[in-house]
């Protein structure tokens, strides 16, 4: 079951969290049927985390297949007659889920949350088994897609994206209630008239037989006080002098809403919202009306140990970090965060592109790294109308779960597809068709891959913002900023003068290792970083059609082993530990001097 409303604790909703430790075993170990009983063996799994890195048994961390999650859970006394529903925020990615010897609910994808309604299989005062089966294998008709094989008695598995293929349980576990007559779903946009916010709302309710019930909403600004109160299911509040959520300054209002049943409050439900607005008008990206400049990165969920684990404390300081480096924005990369990282985004006013896990939609890539002549990525034996019917899930689950999160203001419907191949086309138009079906509020793009170029792209025309990941003076022509510096500029004055579209750099970047240090600005030294971005920041200040950058990567994440990776790719500005490379002072110095605006605008 599909999910809408993150849970949350409300006059009339009790949650509680099943985060924790848990007994863990992988499916080979497990024997057949390991729902039935108490899972074999000792071990035990963080939950949230990624189970690779716990463990010292490689044969965990190589893991292709299914692995075994379990724990009691008791319901509240107190919850007979309430609806009842258990919640993951994310099972990485495929997930079936056992209440004792029943499923009740299977999932697929990664990273969106999915809910099972247990009302009718588990009784308050009584405890039960829960036990989850969570799969890491990826194929041609998954987001992202990757390759199982057969070596022997071993599965293998491979995959087209340049990060660890992390699985498990890795955001938390909520048991919660509901009323049986409840919200179901809030969707919020905002417009802006004068000094005046006007908010559009709808409310979807659930379990109200053929009555319908009776909605109310009261908006409480950020001080808790209320400032308006309307009935219905559907409609506008106009909030006079409102204030604007902005880039920096993330006010944020509560739209409290409520099924009334005469004046008895049956289920109340608060969705914090931002008052703003996002346009792209020209070549610019307007937020509140305002042209927005872009800094920051392309981020990873990836810390030690933990993986992809949501990890509050790694959230607190990455945040620190952006605003410490000067950041206003980043981006999902390669998948959507979980929901925790957007509610604080929104609270402190950083932009977010979100983008889905649709990474690696393009074999050309591949061929053209190995010399082999390329597979089509389009074809019924590849990416077929199976996978897009994925992406399509994909789309909606992530709109569903983000639509209502100010920080968010562009969605990016993919990661460097091979955008300028025989069917593209045909597979892209009816996602992005979708996107703007879902919520045509909100810009769309793709990040773009080097070998789509301005001539040969097939999707540009479909998309607001031309995103563009290059690698000029790292991964073509190594340490030669010179003729970087033309390249660079060329391409993105073609894309200018050919589209006329607002250009967003989304990727760039070259791979340092921290201490290594030289005069002749070598690459992987610390200065090579740091001059490799200052000729990158000297082109986009020269090209006005730019508007942002945000550089590959945050911090130093786990990728699969390759000759080209040193434990991990080493991009970021940041260790994976987050200690500062220099070029965190170069990019610090610009970006506290841009705030919102590009350096060359006055
Ligand atoms: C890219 C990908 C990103 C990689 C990066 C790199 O174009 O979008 O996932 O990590 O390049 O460092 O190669």
């Amino acid at each position: 079951m599909s999910a809408h409303l993150k849970p949350r604790a409300t006059a009339t909703r009790d949650l509680i969290n099943l985060d924790g430790l848990w007994r863990f075993a992988l499916d080979t170990e497990a024997g057949p049927e390991p729902w039935t009983g108490r899972l074999a063996g000792t071990r035990e799994a963080a939950v949230p985390a990624s189970y690779n890195d716990l463990f010292t048994d490689r044969a965990v961390r190589d893991h292709v297949g299914l692995v075994w999650y379990q724990r009691s859970v008791r319901v509240p006394r107190g919850w007979a007659g309430e609806r009842v529903v258990l919640r993951f925020e994310a099972a990485t990615h495929a997930a079936v889920v056992y209440v004792d010897d029943a499923v009740v609910a299977e999932h697929v994808g990664g990273y969106t949350p999915f809910d099972a309604d247990l009302t009718d299989v588990v009784r308050p005062g009584e405890e039960f088994r829960l036990t989850v089966g969570v799969s890491n294998e990826l194929s041609n008709v998954t987001i992202p897609p990757g390759t199982v094989t057969i070596d022997g008695d071993r599965k293998k598995q491979s995959y087209l994206h340049d990060f660890y293929n992390y699985a498990g349980l890795h955001r938390s576990v909520w048991l919660h209630s509901t009323p049986a007559t409840r919200v179901d779903d809030v969707t919020v946009r905002t417009r802006i008239e004068g000094a005046a916010g006007l908010v559009d709302y709808r409310v979807d309710t659930s379990g109200t037989g053929s009555g319908t019930a009776d909605v109310r909403v009261r908006i409480l600004d950020q001080d808790g006080r209320q400032v308006a109160e309307q009935h219905g299911a559907t409609g506008t509040v106009r909030l006079d002098d409102v204030h604007l959520w902005q880039p920096g300054r993330g006010y944020l209002y509560d739209l409290v809403a409520e099924v009334l049943d005469g004046d008895a409050v049956v289920d109340s439900y608060p969705v914090p919202f931002g008052v703003r607005t996002v346009e792209v008008r020209g070549t610019q990206l307007l937020i509140n009306g305002e042209p927005f400049y872009f800094t920051g990165f392309g981020k990873h969920e990836d810390t030690p140990v933990r993986g992809k684990g949501h990890d509050p404390a790694y959230l607190v300081h990455d945040f620190e970090l952006l605003r410490w480096v000067g950041a206003n924005s980043f981006r999902t990369a390669h998948y959507p965060y979980a929901e925790e990282v957007l509610e604080l985004a929104d609270r402190l006013g950083i932009v977010v592109i979100d983008e889905t896990a649709a990474v690696g939609i393009n074999l050309a890539v591949q061929g053209g790294l190995t010399g082999k002549a390329p597979t089509p990525t389009f074809s019924p034996e590849t990416f077929n109308d199976s996978t897009r019917e994925a992406h399509a899930q994909h789309l909606r689950e992530l709109i569903a779960r983000d639509k209502n999160h100010p920080s968010v203001v562009m969605w990016c419907v993919a990661n460097e597809p091979s955008s300028n191949e025989a069917g593209a086309r045909e597979y892209f138009e009816p996602l992005i068709g979708l996107t703007r079906e879902l919520d045509p509020t909100r810009p769309v793009t793709i990040a773009n891959v080097m070998f789509a170029t301005y001539s040969n792209d097939l999707l540009v025309d479909l998309l607001d913002v031309v995103s563009l990941n290059r690698y000029y003076g790292w991964y073509l022509g190594t340490g030669d900023l010179e003729a970087a510096e033309r390249q660079l500029e060329g391409e993105l004055r073609a894309w200018a003068s050919t589209h006329g579209k607002p250009i967003l750099m989304t990727e760039y970047g070259a791979d340092t290792m921290p201490g290594l240090h030289s005069v002749w600005e070598q690459p992987w030294s610390e200065e090579f970083q740091s001059a490799y971005l200052a000729m990158y920041h000297r082109v986009f200040d020269r090209v006005p059609e730019v508007i942002g950058e945000q550089v590959w990567n945050f911090a130093d994440f786990q990728t699969s082993d390759g000759i080209h990776r040193v434990d991990g790719n080493r991009k970021g500005v940041f260790t994976r530990d987050r200690r500062p490379k220099s070029a965190a002072h170069h990019l610090r110095a610009r970006w506290t001097a841009t705030g919102t605006r590009k350096p060359t605008d006055s």
